[in-house]
C-alpha cells in the first residue's frame, strides 16, 4: 500500500512539474534568440510602460534574456514626451534609455513625426512657419537629449495613404510634402551618427511601396540622409505571400537604405472585411465568429503559425545582408494591442510566448534555423 501511495506521489508530482514547465524550467541556458541570431540581424522587442519601470519581473528577465534591441511601444509619442509645446516629459524615456544601455542593447526610437498618438497643440499651427519651427525643435530636442544613447529613430511614421499618395496629415496641410525631407535634415543635423528610418504599415502593398520609393528617392535627390526603411509586420497567417515580402525587401534594397522588420505579429484571427494594416481608427463588432478561440488556440493553427514564422524567418536569413533588425511588437499574447484591435475585447496569439510566458511552438520553430541558413 506505501508502494502504491509513494509511486503515485511520484507520478503526481511529475505530472506538475511537466503542466508547469514554464519558460524558467526549460532549458534554453545557453539557447537564446539573441544568441542565435547574432550574427544575422538584431532581434528586438517592444516594450511598454509596465516593463521598463519593472525591472525585476519574470517578463523582464526574458526581455533581457531573448532580445537585444527595443522600441518603446508608446512612450516616446509625441503626446506623452511633449504634451505641450514647452514642456517634455524625459522620465519614463530616461528609464526606457537606462533599461536599454543596463541590458546593452540596440535602442530604438519611435516615433518623432507622426498624426496618431500627436501631442494636441501642433494641430494649432496653422502654417508653413510655425510648423517647421515646431517641428524642428521637437525633432532636435529629443534626438539630442539621447545623442549617442539611442541608435536608430523612426524619423516619420505612417505618412502614406494606402493607394501611395501622401496622407493628408496635419504636417502635410501646413507645409507641403516638404515636411518629409525637412523632418529628416533635422534629424540629421541633431545627430548624424543616427540611422534614421522611415517606418510604415502595409508596406509590401505595391501601391503603397510605390509610394514609399518615391518618397525616399525625393529625400536622397534632396541631398538629405534617410538610412532605413521600417516595414511594419503586422502580417496575418496567410498574407502578405512570401514571394510579396520578398519583392518588398528586393525593392527596397534596391534604394541603397537597409530594413528593418518592425512590429512583427502575426494575427490568426479572421479579418474583419478584407482590414489590412494598423489603421487604429477602424474599429469593428466583435462576435463568435469573429473571435473563434476565445479560450485556447488548437495545436493545428498552433502550428500554422509556427510554420507562418519559420517561413518569414527564412525569409529574413536569406536576405539577412539587407536586414538591421527584426522586432516583434510586444512579448506576450497577453499584452498585445491585436487583443483589442480592429474588434474590442478578442483573444489572439499573434507572439512568440503565451499568456504565461512560455514559449509557443512558434518561438522553437525560430530559436534553431539561423544555424542552417
Ligand atoms: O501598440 C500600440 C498600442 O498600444 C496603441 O494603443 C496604438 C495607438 O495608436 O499604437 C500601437 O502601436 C502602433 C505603432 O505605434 C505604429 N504602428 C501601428 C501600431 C499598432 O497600432
Amino acid at each position: 500500500m506505501k508502494i502504491i501511495k509513494q509511486s503515485l506521489l511520484i507520478v503526481m508530482s511529475l505530472a506538475v512539474l511537466i503542466s508547469c514547465k514554464n519558460y524558467n524550467s526549460i532549458n534554453t541556458k545557453e539557447l537564446s534568440l539573441k544568441k542565435s541570431y547574432k550574427d544575422k540581424f538584431y532581434i528586438g522587442t517592444a516594450i511598454n510602460q509596465r516593463q521598463i519601470e519593472d525591472n525585476n519581473s519574470l517578463e523582464s528577465s526574458l526581455i533581457s534574456k531573448e532580445f537585444n534591441s527595443i522600441t518603446a511601444e508608446n512612450i516616446m509619442k509625441s503626446m506623452f514626451l511633449h504634451p505641450k509645446e514647452d514642456t517634455f516629459n524625459f522620465d519614463l524615456s530616461d528609464k526606457y534609455v537606462a533599461f536599454g544601455e543596463k541590458n546593452n542593447m540596440f535602442i530604438h526610437g519611435h516615433t518623432l513625426i507622426w498624426h496618431s498618438q500627436l501631442a494636441p497643440w501642433f494641430k494649432l499651427k496653422k502654417d508653413s512657419l510655425e510648423m517647421a519651427v515646431a517641428m524642428e525643435s521637437h525633432i532636435k530636442t529629443i534626438i539630442e537629449k539621447y545623442k549617442g544613447r539611442i541608435h536608430s529613430w523612426d524619423v516619420v511614421n505612417e505618412a502614406l495613404n494606402e493607394d501611395g499618395t501622401l496622407r493628408k496629415s496635419v504636417f502635410l496641410n501646413t507645409m507641403g510634402k516638404e515636411y518629409l525631407t525637412l523632418a529628416f535634415k533635422w534629424a540629421s543635423e541633431a545627430d548624424p551618427n543616427l540611422d534614421l528610418y522611415y517606418n510604415d504599415y502595409n508596406m509590401t502593398d505595391l501601391k503603397k511601396r510605390q509610394g514609399a520609393i518615391s518618397m525616399i528617392k525625393h529625400i536622397k535627390e534632396q541631398g538629405v540622409k534617410i538610412d532605413g526603411v521600417g516595414m511594419q509586420g503586422h502580417w496575418h497567417i496567410d498574407t502578405p505571400s512570401i514571394e510579396v515580402i520578398e519583392q518588398s525587401i528586393l525593392d527596397y534594397a534596391a534604394l541603397g537604405v537597409k530594413i528593418a522588420i518592425t512590429e512583427l505579429d502575426i494575427s490568426v484571427l479572421p479579418n474583419p472585411w478584407g482590414l489590412v494594416g494598423a489603421e487604429i481608427s477602424q474599429r469593428f463588432e466583435n462576435n463568435k465568429l469573429m473571435n473563434p478561440y476565445p479560450k485556447t488556440l488548437p495545436d493545428s493553427i498552433q502550428t500554422k503559425l509556427a510554420d507562418r514564422y519559420n517561413d518569414i524567418f527564412k525569409l529574413f536569413l536569406k536576405h539577412q545582408d539587407k536586414i538591421s533588425r527584426v522586432t516583434f511588437w510586444g512579448i506576450s499574447d497577453k499584452q498585445t494591442w491585436l487583443n483589442n484591435f480592429p474588434i474590442k475585447g478578442r483573444t489572439n496569439y499573434p507572439l512568440l510566448f503565451d499568456r504565461e510566458l512560455k514559449p509557443k511552438k512558434a518561438f522553437y520553430s525560430l530559436l534553431e534555423l539561423p544555424k542552417n541558413n
